[in-house]
């Protein structure tokens, strides 16, 4: 099969559950990334992986680039230069608008695409429902040929927000196992915490911060930040203010968050809301248990009280008195850093993998 593969390309969760399905499907498929940088995971040397820039067109006049005209043109055009069979459609805004805007233009050429949607988070849960796109995302969904979502939580709240007339399928994020982890982990004798995100203010940031000024003052321990994003500086500032420079690290963006999170005792995600939690699933494939919040789809991946806890938004306390806890009790410590890892192999991309080729089959036989 011929998939195009439309996704962000940054460091957020959508671009990389797109880079690592379109690798993982290299050795049946051919994939044609379309895509306005080339997705950061991606390694273009491998075969049958395609990359097509989107150039977006700047003019004085304009205050908004028309990032959405130069999409739908540039995924009309590579569907009939490549004879693609099925269009795979990361994050719903713009991206399915801009497929359904492109299997218009094909269609005058008598060329038919089918549009798989894959709804990933804050397309529905925050800037999706907004009533000045609301129409469109709506629209966009309804004209897929099948859609499907990332857990049962955003499902409901598609299905609560929108007036969708498809079934919509949940496929979960996956996780790629073959980076050679083995259990059981040992906890360092200075703790690792970890916390990887975009920095937006959905992640709060500052809860991380906040938790860890908790944990630091019982337990000898270190703060690793991985991410860049809008609250970075709110961050450092915060950081400088509770005086622990010399404990926290700001990594930055990072290729290889791998040998960091081997070497994690706990991971922080104390979201607003999460969707699924890709990073969360990340670091339980290392055994890592997750301290996160009981709001969106993340208690589908992380159980509370068996791989890691889960507490209301924003209880800071909580969330640090479960991390001490957690890390102060060895044989607790083992419980669930294992329960994290037996979690995480459900997930495993060979299990997710097959759920994605029968929903290409289904839109091509229909
Ligand atoms: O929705 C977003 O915030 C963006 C998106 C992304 O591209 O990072 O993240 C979402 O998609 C991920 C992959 O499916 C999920 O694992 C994240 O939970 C989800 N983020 C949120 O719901 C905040």
């Amino acid at each position: 099969m011929k998939i195009g593969m439309i996704c962000y390309p940054t460091f957020g969760g959508s671009g990389i559950v797109a880079s690592e399905l379109g690798l993982g499907l290299l050795n049946k498929h051919e994939i044609h990334f379309i895509s306005y940088e080339k997705p950061v995971r991606l390694d273009l040397l491998k075969e049958n992986i395609y990359y097509h820039k989107v150039n977006i067109p700047t003019y004085p006049l304009f205050e908004y680039p028309p990032y959405e005209l130069a999409l739908s043109a540039r995924i009309a055009e590579v569907v009939e230069c490549f004879c693609l069979d099925v269009l795979h459609v990361h994050y719903a805004i713009p991206h399915a608008y801009a497929a359904v805007n492109a299997q218009q233009i094909l269609l005058e050429k008598n060329i038919t695409i089918p549009i798989v949607t894959t709804l990933h988070g804050t397309d529905i849960t925050l800037v999706g429902k907004s009533p000045f796109v609301l129409s469109s995302v709506n629209y966009a969904i309804n004209k897929s040929s099948l859609v499907t979502c990332v857990s049962e939580d955003l499902k409901q709240e598609t299905l609560t927000y929108f007036n969708i007339k498809h079934e919509i399928k949940v496929i979960p994020n996956f996780i790629n196992l073959e980076n050679g982890f083995l259990p059981p982990r040992i906890l360092n004798k200075k703790k690792k915490i970890t916390h990887i995100s975009n920095f937006r203010p959905v992640k709060r940031i500052m809860d991380v911060i906040r938790v860890f000024l908790g944990i630091c003052d019982k337990i000898d321990s270190e703060l690793i930040l991985i991410g860049d994003g809008p609250d970075l500086l709110k961050a450092k500032a915060l950081v400088k203010e509770y005086n622990l420079e010399s404990q926290v690290s700001f990594l930055g963006k990072s290729k290889n968050i791998d040998s960091i999170l081997r070497d994690t005792d706990l991971f922080l995600l104390p979201s607003e809301s999460e969707s699924f939690g890709l990073v969360a699933l990340e670091a339980m494939s290392f055994g890592v248990p997750v301290v996160t919040t009981n709001s969106g789809g993340i208690t589908e991946l992380v159980k509370d009280g068996e791989t890691g806890y889960a507490c209301n938004v924003g209880d800071v306390v909580n969330m640090t008195k479960m991390s001490i806890d957690l890390l102060c009790d060895s044989d607790l410590y083992s419980k669930m850093s294992a329960n994290a890892y037996r979690i995480a192999k459900i997930y495993d991309i060979n299990n997710i993998i097959p759920l994605y080729e029968q929903c290409y089959s289904s839109v091509l036989k229909s």
